[in-house]
């Protein structure tokens, strides 16, 4: 039991290393204090977000809330993110116009010093069709270097101010990047070490 915990004692710090090296850790990702605590909101020109249970048909995606972003408006969190960590959230796009007037739902990562790293257009009306929705979908992406920076959604009029469509967000969240071969075995002889270490020291 003594060598047991010996063990443990050396192990320890090496497995709290591992988890903090950057992680993405979403505040109320799945909106479920059923408002956006955590978040930064910015409206602009007629825009609006609400967390909500439901609207127009559709439901949460996980637990009992859902945002729901409307016209011109935006929600984002600041990250630290580590190589290889993956983020992965549901959206929604409910065209809520015709075209020409393209409206359109993008998924953004700027970094610290303000240089946009990622733009993704999740829908628009053109890809959805007039007054249509895209249904629930899931989204991953994942950082090839590590970095800092605001991870964003939001929903945008095109050509006009009316007819607004909506973006629904849910479940949003991030992984800890799977260690890669060369890593375990490096951390694997680091252990190996440790033990060594600790059972030198019992010795002498
Ligand atoms: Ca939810
Ligand atoms: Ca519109």
């Amino acid at each position: 039991m003594k060598k047991f915990l010996t063990f443990l004692c050396a192990v320890m710090p090496v497995l709290g290393m591992i988890g903090s090296a950057g992680a993405v850790s979403f505040q109320n990702g799945s909106f479920e204090t059923g408002d956006f605590t955590g978040w930064d909101v910015i409206t602009s020109a007629g825009g609006s977000v609400s967390v909500v249970t439901g609207n127009s048909g559709f439901g949460p995606t996980d637990g009992t809330y859902f945002a729901n972003l409307v016209a011109n408006s935006k929600i984002s969190q600041d990250q630290i993110w580590s190589a290889g960590e993956t983020i992965s959230f549901d959206w929604n796009f409910n065209a809520n116009d015709y075209l020409p007037f393209n409206d359109y739902s993008i998924f953004s990562i700027i970094s610290t010093n303000g240089s946009m790293l990622f733009n993704y257009t999740l829908a628009n009306v053109a890809a959805t069709g007039n007054f249509n929705a895209t249904g629930w979908n899931t989204y991953q992406y994942t950082f090839a270097t590590a970095g800092s920076g605001s991870i964003g959604f939001g929903v945008y009029n095109f050509g006009d101010t009316i007819y607004d469509s909506q973006l629904y967000i849910d479940n949003v969240g991030g992984t800890a990047p799977v260690p890669e071969p060369a890593t375990i075995l490096l951390m694997g002889s680091g252990l190996l070490g440790l033990v060594g270490y600790s059972c030198k020291r019992k010795k002498s």
